[in-house]
């Protein structure tokens, strides 16, 4: 049987990273094993494209660029890593899918989303995640986390009304998909965030298992 593929969303550090080995341990308690990835990213040449769109330093990128450097690792990310080790029977979870897409540069940066949904379609067919968890916390909260942590990315640097869109998109995603978008309250304690998922988690399991 294919594994699972499990998405984790949400703005500027609100704990996506943080949270990520957390579900790995949380599965294994249940026998599940889990490849942990991430996008941009996930493969050596994806990598590479993720530190061309991070980097703070460069010569500006024009959105058009922006967008089809995020599907063409996402593309790499597919063929070469998901979807190899979900026929394999393993799960896959990873920190950041195509809701970004959406919430970034559909939300963030007002790129046309039937244009979003067309390279949706190219790249992955109908492959969809099979559950999202979404952070959601103020953008005012993710910053103060991403600050504290250091030198912010070229994402990072946008202005408070570019994340403030960026929320409402994902908002948006999981209120038009409430069957596979779970929200977790990700203002809590870690502990109190944790909690959340793993009641979510849990409920989805069964579900997966019918
Ligand atoms: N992007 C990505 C697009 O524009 N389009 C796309 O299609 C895709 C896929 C990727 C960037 O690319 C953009 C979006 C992004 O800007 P990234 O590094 O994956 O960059 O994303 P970031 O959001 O920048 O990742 P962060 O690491 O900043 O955020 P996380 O992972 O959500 O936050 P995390 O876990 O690192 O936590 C941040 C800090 O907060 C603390 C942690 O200890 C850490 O110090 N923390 C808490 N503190 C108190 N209470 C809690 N509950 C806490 N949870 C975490």
């Amino acid at each position: 049987m294919s594994g699972r593929f499990i998405t984790l969303e949400g703005g500027e550090g609100v704990g996506k990273t943080t949270n990520i080995a957390y579900i790995q341990a949380l599965l294994a308690e249940h026998n599940i094993s889990v490849l942990l990835t991430r996008e941009p990213g996930g493969t050596a040449l994806a990598e590479s494209i993720r530190q061309l769109l991070l980097d703070n330093e460069q010569e500006a990128i024009a959105e058009q660029t922006e967008l089809l450097m995020m599907f063409a690792a996402r593309a790499q990310h597919i063929k070469h890593v998901i979807q190899p080790v979900l026929d394999k029977g393993t799960w896959v979870l990873c920190d950041r899918f195509t809701d970004a897409t959406y919430a970034y540069q559909g939300g963030g940066r007002n790129m046309d989303l039937s244009t979003i949904q067309w390279l949706e379609n190219f790249v992955q067919g109908d492959f969809r995640p099979d559950l999202t968890l979404l952070l959601d916390a103020p953008i005012q909260l993710g910053m103060q986390r991403a600050v504290q942590r250091g030198k912010l990315d070229r994402f990072e640097s946008e202005q408070m009304t570019f994340f403030e869109q960026v929320r409402q998109a994902y908002l948006n995603i999981a209120e038009q998909q409430p069957e596979r978008v779970m929200i977790i309250d990700a203002t809590q304690s870690l502990e109190s965030v944790q909690k959340q998922i793993k009641q979510t988690l849990m409920q989805q399991l069964f579900k997966f298992e019918g």
